[in-house]
């Protein structure tokens, strides 16, 4: 009688969970809800990056914008491959004047910081590149403008243009 009262018991097997087994499900799944966290802080602080290079790449895109409105050399002065006497950067008048401009931080073309834009370094070279092919330009008469635009969150980036003598 006795043997026949266990055997309707049911089984260890179809108990359902134990609480070792629901302990061990809470820690793995917090150990993976943990990683997948990760995942999305990771993304978060990457997702900043292609806002700064697109600012970036404006900023750049802006400099060029108004050293391509200027005369290729002094339109009043001998040109001196730099900025002539007396000029700053509110007066720059020609392509040349922009050769070794340093802004620590973005400036307009009166020489005044852009708010937001402070973290932002502007490095403009410009100089004499030939330009060969089948209409060959001497470098006197064919100007590189290199502006190199960067910040700590993005490596340096580059806009490149040329200007004739024409
Ligand atoms: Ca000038
Ligand atoms: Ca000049």
């Amino acid at each position: 009688m006795l043997i026949k009262r266990f055997a309707l018991l049911p089984t260890k097997s179809s108990s359902g969970f134990t609480l070792l087994e629901v302990l061990i499900t809470i820690v793995v799944l917090s150990i993976a809800a943990t990683a997948i966290m990760g995942v999305f802080i990771n993304l978060g602080k990457s997702s900043a990056d292609p806002m700064i290079q697109q600012q970036a790449t404006s900023i750049a895109e802006a400099y060029m914008e108004e050293i391509l409105s200027k005369s290729f050399a002094d339109p009043v002065l001998p040109e001196t491959g730099g900025p002539e006497a007396g000029e700053l950067r509110s007066t720059y008048n020609d392509i040349q004047d922009y050769d070794g401009l340093t802004d620590a931080g973005a400036r307009n073309q009166n020489n005044q910081l852009i708010a937001g834009l402070s973290a932002y370094t502007v490095v403009i070279t410009v100089t004499g590149r030939a330009l060969t092919g089948s209409a060959s330009v001497p470098a006197t008469d064919s100007m590189r403008i290199d502006i190199s635009l960067s910040h700590p969150a993005i490596s340096t980036l580059t806009v490149s243009g040329f200007r004739t003598n024409y």
